[in-house]
């Protein structure tokens, strides 16, 4: 399934199709390496290049107009778009500013056209194309752009992947995290539905450090990272907010469901101790759940999740405590 259509969020950390490594996650439905739609309303075009990107290993799906061509880039997030100029209905240009819009990371698009005048090639640069292909053309010049295309989105990716991912576990950065959290509860405000934060947090974790080192830390932490993620849903979004303490987001939750999934992950961590060489680290953790009220900021939601994990600290750890604003003073 599709996170960013579940949930309306900026393309979420539970995407198996990720190019991010979540060890342990089955990658059966990852989406092909490379897909490029091709939309042109000449067939023989279409099929022309379509053929050519298939020869050289590319997926590729055609589109016979610039609706089509949206819809299955909504659909199918490909890493390139082959656009021809002139279509029926949505033209290419359309189909670029459309593209450029929906996303903050949006996939290269290529044109294809008959025009051949600097005015031309100078506007549909404009509209947001990296690159202009003049018709008629060879095989290999086409793949040949196109790979060029794909190389640049390559190390783009890479540098988005630095900047949003954690090191240490591949889950989202707190940087990062922030950022879904506003999108999770501005969208929550605007649609008057429900989303719950989920705050675990690994218990006396400074001992594992102190009595098996730095790297079995580590190592616990990356096994509670691809536990947790195993544990919660395609629409929840997962990242690591501190050292030992991870954040959930549940869009569309309210907060007893969300304290399922919240004791679900407790039982996760602690039913099987962590293997880490000759090692098996036994280890608990503490959950805070708090639900979106109305007219809440996403400050106070975390702060909310944070008493409440403080709480549940409080009351013995390995254990999943609600907010309870009777309880828990949360700022104003
Ligand atoms: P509590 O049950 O109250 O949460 O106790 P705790 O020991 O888990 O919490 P505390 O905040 O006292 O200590 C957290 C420790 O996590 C301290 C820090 O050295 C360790 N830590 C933070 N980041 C990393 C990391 O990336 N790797 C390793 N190995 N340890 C880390
Ligand atoms: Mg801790
Ligand atoms: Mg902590």
């Amino acid at each position: 399934m599709n996170a960013e259509a579940a949930s309306g969020l900026p393309s979420a950390i539970k995407n198996p199709g990720d190019a991010v490594d979540i060890a342990g996650v089955p990658d059966s439905d990852k989406l092909p390496l490379v897909l490029v739609v091709v939309a042109d309303d000449d067939g023989v075009t279409r099929a022309m290049v379509s053929g050519w990107l298939r020869d050289s290993g590319v997926d590729v799906v055609a589109a016979r107009d610039g609706d089509e061509a949206l819809v299955v880039a909504t659909a199918q997030k490909p890493d390139l778009l082959i656009v021809d100029v002139t279509m029926p209905g949505r033209d290419g240009h359309d189909v670029c500013r459309a593209i450029q819009a929906a996303s903050a990371v949006p996939p290269p698009v290529i044109f294809l056209t008959a025009h051949t005048t600097t005015t031309a090639r100078v506007a549909g640069l404009d509209a947001g194309a990296v690159d202009y292909i003049v018709k008629p053309f060879e095989q290999a010049e086409l793949v040949a752009r196109v790979r060029a295309a794909l190389r640049t989105k390559a190390a783009r990716d890479g540098f988005v992947e630095q900047a949003t991912r954690d090191r240490l576990t591949g889950l989202l950065n707190r940087r990062e995290i922030d950022v879904h959290a506003e999108a999770a509860v501005s969208l929550a405000h605007r649609h008057g539905r429900s989303v719950s934060f989920l705050m675990v947090d690994i218990d006396y974790f400074k001992r594992i450090n102190d009595r098996y080192g730095d790297a079995a830390g580590d190592e616990v932490l990356r096994e509670v990272a691809r536990r947790i993620f195993a544990a919660c849903r395609a629409s929840d979004v997962v990242g690591r907010y501190g050292g030992e303490e991870f954040l959930l987001i549940l869009p569309e939750t309210l907060v007893d469901a969300a304290a399922t999934t919240g004791d679900k992950i407790r039982r996760v961590l602690s039913e099987e101790p962590v293997k880490c060489d000759d090692l098996r680290i036994a280890i608990t953790a503490s959950v805070g759940v708090a639900e979106l009220n109305p007219g809440m900021r996403t400050a106070e939601l975390y702060e909310a999740a944070d008493r409440a994990l403080y709480r549940a600290k409080e009351l013995g750890r390995n254990r999943t405590e609600l907010h309870r604003p009777d309880l828990d003073l949360v700022s104003d």
